[in-house]
């Protein structure tokens, strides 16, 4: 079991989980902090007005990943630090651009590969608020390729580049639950606005034209001398069948991975949505025309993986109902003979299993061809950590996160045997993540950092185990070949 000499490995953040200083500089409001203006939104009532504080303490997180002997940092640009407004019509804020042209310099320097996500969630709210944002077939596409060039032209010593994070979320959970700004969903007592029948299917179409535009813009006028490469992220669960000896399961466990990643996977790879959900949904799934099926296959440089869980999953019989998003199935966390997927954390979606990370990488490499992969997120939370967190008599148990660690050691391990017993061509790892950080609808209660901040004590960061032990382990999968 090993790892090519040249393997990335490193952690990952989004600028508006960490970055904090949400009006310094011109920086415009996002959906998110919209979002977390609505009551009831946000566990704890809290915003992401301060988070790590990252805007100002670039220096420090640098240093951080040097110590740790991070080879690369993936880290999300704010949209709306540098074009506040958005729109392809609307002013470029210098000030916003060379923060981030500042950054990628430092880190350059400290020796540190950057990987930016253009796209992590935090639309500039003025475009929702024009034209609807995501949901704007024409508008929102031409808008965010129009920012994808100000940022390629702006910062060419970058040379890895992911289009959006997880449109998965951004559509189901802003556009149907409504768990996720901008919060449509069918359900009047939640929104105001929303239809969870048809929404979701738009959003993600539109995410998929626009990372198309994107990828055609760095390929046609920087690629060629920038020498960069670009792809899109997507997030996935491996899954189970809930009885093996049942073939309805069977299939609704493959299905399952059909409705989360091959829904974006597909038309990029091969220019269609997949067929079970086209027999699903029929016209509520968009239609590619000939342009946009154009532009979206054939877009990706690299696969860009995030993965933290895997669930059971049983088929369902019926029609299912017009809102549902996983395909007529559902997940559980034990199988039928009473198999338990993994141990709880705290968040409620997972639990650790990870043989079902060298499975999925598997299935994703079969499907697709073998791609090159870049892990691009994966870790955990931990159970109660926030209680330690905030009792400091409890700092040596906080630091010494075993669990997280642990789960690193089979993951890491996991995909290092996907590599060489498998043949997969996973190229990077990034560990979920560099610290802790607003995580989203559950605020600042559920930690995934493997570096502690103190939200008491001015965002103080200390590294715990798991940070700590990753350069350990992945130099010993590197050096033997
Ligand atoms: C990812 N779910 O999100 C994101 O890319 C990160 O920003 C986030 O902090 C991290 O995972 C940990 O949550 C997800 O409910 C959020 O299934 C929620 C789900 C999946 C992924």
């Amino acid at each position: 079991m090993s790892l090519p000499a040249d393997f990335q490995w490193g952690f990952a953040t989004a600028a508006f989980q960490i970055e904090g200083a949400t009006e310094a500089d011109g920086r415009g409001p996002s959906i998110w902090d919209t979002f977390c203006k609505i009551p009831g939104k946000i566990a704890g009532g809290v915003d992401a007005n301060t988070a790590c504080d990252s805007y100002n303490r670039g220096a420090d997180d640098i240093a951080l990943l040097k110590r740790l002997g991070s080879k690369c940092y993936r880290f999300s640009l704010s949209w709306s630090r540098i074009i506040p407004l958005g729109g392809r019509n609307d002013p470029v804020n210098q000030k916003g651009l060379d923060h981030y042209i500042q950054f990628v310099d430092d880190l350059l320097e400290a020796g540190i590969e950057p990987f930016i996500t253009l796209y992590h969630w935090d639309l500039p709210d003025e475009l929702d608020k024009r034209y609807g944002g995501l949901l704007n077939r024409t508008e929102f596409p031409l808008d965010f390729e129009n920012y994808a060039r100000v940022v390629f032209k702006a910062i060419p010593k970058c040379k890895n580049w992911i289009t959006f994070n997880e449109p998965w979320c951004s559509s189901v959970l802003g556009y149907n639950s409504g768990y996720f700004a901008p919060g449509h969903t069918s359900d009047r007592t939640k929104s105001p606005v929303g239809d969870s029948t048809r929404e979701q299917w738009i959003v993600g179409h539109n995410c998929l034209v626009a990372h198309g535009r994107a990828v055609k813009v760095y390929r046609d006028e920087f690629k060629p001398t920038d020498k960069g490469q670009i792809g899109i992220t997507l997030n996935g669960d491996g899954t189970y069948p809930w009885d093996p000896e049942d073939p309805a399961d069977v299939e609704a466990a493959n299905r399952k991975i059909e409705f989360a990643i091959s829904w974006f996977a597909d038309p990029i790879y091969f220019g269609k949505y997949p067929d079970s959900m086209r027999k699903q949904l029929g016209d509520r799934l968009p239609t590619f025309t000939e342009e946009e099926r154009s532009l979206v296959q054939g877009s990706n440089d690299f696969y860009g993986m995030n993965h933290y869980t895997a669930n059971y999953v049983k088929h369902k019989t019926g029609t299912p109902p017009e809102d549902d998003i996983l395909g007529n199935l559902e997940c559980l966390f034990y199988s039928k003979s009473g198999e338990c997927i993994g141990e709880e954390t705290q968040s409620f979606w997972l639990r650790p299993n990870a043989q079902a990370f060298r499975d999925l990488i598997n299935w994703l490499s079969k499907r697709y061809d073998y791609p090159d992969i870049y892990v691009t997120e994966s870790g955990t939370s931990i159970k109660d950590e926030d209680k330690l967190a905030n009792d400091p008599k409890d700092k040596e148990k906080l630091l010494n996160d075993t669990f997280r660690a642990d789960y690193f050691k089979n993951y890491v391990n996991a995909m290092a045997k996907a590599v060489s017993e498998d043949g997969c061509k996973v190229k990077g790892y990034m560990a979920w993540s560099l610290m802790d950080n607003f995580e989203w609808a559950e605020g600042y209660e559920t930690r995934f950092g493997c570096t502690f901040v103190d939200y008491n004590n001015g965002q103080t960061r200390e590294p715990k185990l798991s940070a700590t032990q990753m350069k350990g382990l992945f130099d010993g999968l590197m050096k033997k070949n």
